[in-house]
C-alpha cells in the first residue's frame, strides 16, 4: 500500500473539473477517489480517509476508454465500495496496443504534464521523441523532455539541441536521474495537485528518477543490458508516486513500463501540430493532394533543395502520417480489416 498519509483531495489532485461532474445527490451516496494504480481487475484507490482495492471489471460496459486506469477519478460507494463511475478526464493518453493496433491500450488519465524520458546513450531517437510528442499532442498535455544519464554522455549538449529543434518552445531537462541535485528542479513540474506522466523505453532511468523526487528508494530498478544497453523491462505496473515536497505540496508522478513501441493511429491531428514547420509548406504546393513525390510545383521539394527544410524530418513526418492514415479509418474500415485478418488466421 502507498502510504500518503491521508492526503486531502485537492492534495490528490480534484479540481473544478471533476466536482462539477457530481451533484449534491451524488455525493450524499458516493465519494471520489482516484486511482493509484492498476494491476488485473483491480485498481487501487485512495480518497478522504480511503486507501483501497477495488475490483475494476464487472463496471465495463463500453470501449475500452470505459475502464479505470491509473489517474483517474472514479465515484464509489461510500457504504459497499464498488465503483459507481468513471469522472470525465482532463486527459487522456493512449495507444494501439502493441501486437494488435484495434485494441486500445490506455496508459495514464488526468495528466497535466508528459515527461517522455531518454538517456545520453543509444536509445537517443528523435523519431521515438517525436512520437511521444505527438501523443502529449493528441492528448492536449504539455511535454517535456528529460534527457537522463548525462553523467555518461561526453557532450550531452548536442542531443540538448537536436530535441530542442523538434519543436519551438519545446522544454528540454538534462539530468542525472540518480542525483537529487541535477534532478531537483523537475519537481518543479509538479507541484500541489499535479500529475506527471513518466514514458520512455525501457532502461532509460524512469523509475529511478521518481525515486530520486520521492526521496526513496521503493520502486525497483535494475542496470541495462550490457550487450546492447536494453533495459530489463523492470517496472510492470503504472503507479502513481507522491513527490517529496515542504508539507505535503509535492504533486505526483505516474511511473510506467518501458515502451516498445508506440504505434500511431487517430493521431491525425497531433502529426500536424507536431511537424507544423512541415505541413505549413505543404499548403503552398499547386496540387492539394500533392504526395511531395515529382509533381509540378511542390513547395516540399523545393523547401528541401533550398535547405529550409531538413529531408530527415520531412521523412519521419511521411512516415508518421502514413502509419497513422493506415491505422486509422472508420470504424467499418477497421472491422473489414479485422475481419481479413480473421480469415487469414
Ligand atoms: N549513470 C546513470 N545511470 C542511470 C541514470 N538514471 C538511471 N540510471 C540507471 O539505469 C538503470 C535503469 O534504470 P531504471 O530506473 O530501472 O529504468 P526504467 O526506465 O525504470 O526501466 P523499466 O522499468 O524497465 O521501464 C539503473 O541501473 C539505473 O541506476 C543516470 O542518470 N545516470
Ligand atoms: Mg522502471
Ligand atoms: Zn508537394
Amino acid at each position: 500500500m502507498i502510504n500518503l498519509s491521508d492526503p486531502t483531495l485537492a492534495q490528490l489532485g480534484w479540481k473544478p473539473f471533476f466536482s462539477d461532474q457530481v451533484s449534491a445527490e451524488q455525493s450524499l451516496a458516493c465519494q471520489p477517489v482516484r486511482v493509484m494504480s492498476v494491476h488485473r481487475g483491480r485498481v487501487t484507490v485512495a480518497g478522504e480517509g480511503v486507501e483501497d482495492s477495488i475490483s475494476s471489471i464487472g463496471h465495463v460496459q463500453g470501449g475500452p476508454e470505459d475502464r479505470p486506469t491509473v489517474g483517474d477519478w472514479l465515484l464509489i460507494d461510500r457504504t459497499t465500495r464498488s465503483l459507481v463511475r468513471i469522472l470525465d478526464r482532463t486527459s487522456l493518453f493512449k495507444r494501439p496496443a502493441p501486437g494488435d493496433d484495434r485494441r486500445i491500450q490506455l496508459i495514464a488519465a488526468n495528466v497535466d504534464t508528459l515527461f517522455i524520458v531518454t538517456a545520453c546513450d543509444q536509445d537517443f531517437n528523435v523519431a521515438r521523441i517525436e512520437r511521444y510528442l505527438v501523443l502529449a499532442r493528441e492528448a492536449g498535455v504539455r511535454p517535456v523532455v528529460v534527457l537522463t544519464k548525462a553523467d555518461l554522455s561526453p557532450a550531452p549538449e548536442h542531443l540538448v539541441e537536436a530535441a530542442r529543434a523538434l519543436q519551438s518552445g519545446l522544454r528540454v531537462e538534462l539530468v542525472d536521474g540518480r542525483d537529487l541535485a541535477s534532478a531537483a528542479h523537475l519537481a518543479e513540474y509538479c507541484g500541489l495537485g499535479e500529475t506527471v506522466g513518466v514514458v520512455g523505453s525501457s532502461g532509460v532511468g524512469k523509475s529511478t528518477l521518481v525515486n530520486t523526487l520521492k526521496g526513496s528508494d521503493s520502486i525497483a530498478t535494475q542496470a541495462v543490458r550490457e550487450n546492447d544497453g536494453k533495459g530489463r523491462h523492470t517496472t510492470t505496473v503504472r503507479e502513481m508516486h507522491r513527490v517529496a515536497g515542504p508539507a505535503g505540496e509535492g504533486g505526483w508522478l505516474v511511473d510506467t513500463p518501458g515502451m516498445r513501441e508506440i504505434q500511431m493511429s487517430e493521431v491525425a491531428s497531433g502529426v500536424d501540430e507536431v511537424f507544423d514547420d512541415v505541413t505549413a509548406v505543404t499548403l503552398e504546393c499547386r496540387f492539394a493532394n500533392c504526395v511531395h513525390a515529382d509533381e509540378p510545383g511542390c513547395a516540399i521539394r523545393a523547401a528541401i533543395a533550398a535547405g529550409t527544410l531538413d529531408p530527415a524530418r520531412v521523412e519521419r513526418w511521411r512516415k508518421l502520417a502514413e502509419e497513422d492514415a493506415a491505422n486509422s479509418g472508420t470504424a467499418a474500415g477497421r472491422r473489414s480489416r479485422a475481419g481479413k485478418a480473421r480469415k487469414r488466421r
